[in-house]
């Protein structure tokens, strides 16, 4: 039978490890933004999993919104141009802004994120990543919230995912170089 698994080179962080960590990063949020009603700002399709559990996992008020930013394509490497595809419904002038991202690799999409919403002029902008690739950054930006590092190795799973394919897959694993390279 076809099984996601059956291309995982391995498994990183299974369902549960990665439930015990966003529930730590919740509590931090929670503490950090208690009274500032923040927007979440969920990038797509990556980070939906991780926003999913994070919100949840929050007890303090919040609101959502929603922007979709490509760089990708069908590649395992950056292109480097990022593009906008869907921007927020709202103003956010004034306002709290926590960005929640699947991965920070290059760094060209958070730092192209980053600097267009400080143009709109809100109260502040932070960064919420569930995974950062620190061997493959070409842009000095980091991630104020994150919760596991990885390797230099394409990673699959829990939204991430390579050519649409692996982002229902509860964990995150490596995938299999024979996937992408054939
Ligand atoms: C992926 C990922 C991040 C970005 C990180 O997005 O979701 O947004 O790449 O890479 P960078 O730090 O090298 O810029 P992708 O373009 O694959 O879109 P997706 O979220 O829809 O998968
Ligand atoms: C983007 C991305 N998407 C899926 N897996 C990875 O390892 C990635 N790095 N940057």
């Amino acid at each position: 039978m076809e099984s996601m698994y059956n291309d995982l080179e391995k498994v990183l962080f299974t369902k549960e490890q990665i439930d015990a960590r966003i529930k730590e990063v919740a509590k931090e949020l929670d503490k950090d933004y208690e009274g500032k009603r923040p927007i979440m700002v969920s990038i797509l399709k990556g980070s939906i999993m991780f926003y999913a559990d994070l919100l949840r996992a929050m007890t303090i008020k919040t609101e959502m919104d929603f922007m979709a930013i490509s760089s990708y394509g069908n590649a395992t490497k950056s292109s480097g141009e990022v593009k906008m595809i869907k921007d927020l419904d709202r103003s956010i002038e004034g306002r709290h802004i926590v960005i929640v991202e699947d991965i920070v690799d290059t760094g060209y999409t958070l730092n192209y994120l980053k600097a267009t919403l400080k143009t709109r002029n809100p109260a502040s902008v932070k960064i919420c990543a569930l995974l950062n690739k620190q061997e493959r950054r070409v842009v000095d930006i980091a991630a104020d919230y994150t919760c596991f590092e990885v390797g230099d190795e394409f990673v699959v799973g829990y939204g991430l995912d390579y050519a649409q394919i692996y982002r229902n897959l509860p964990v995150i694993g490596v995938l299999k170089k024979e996937v992408y390279s054939s």
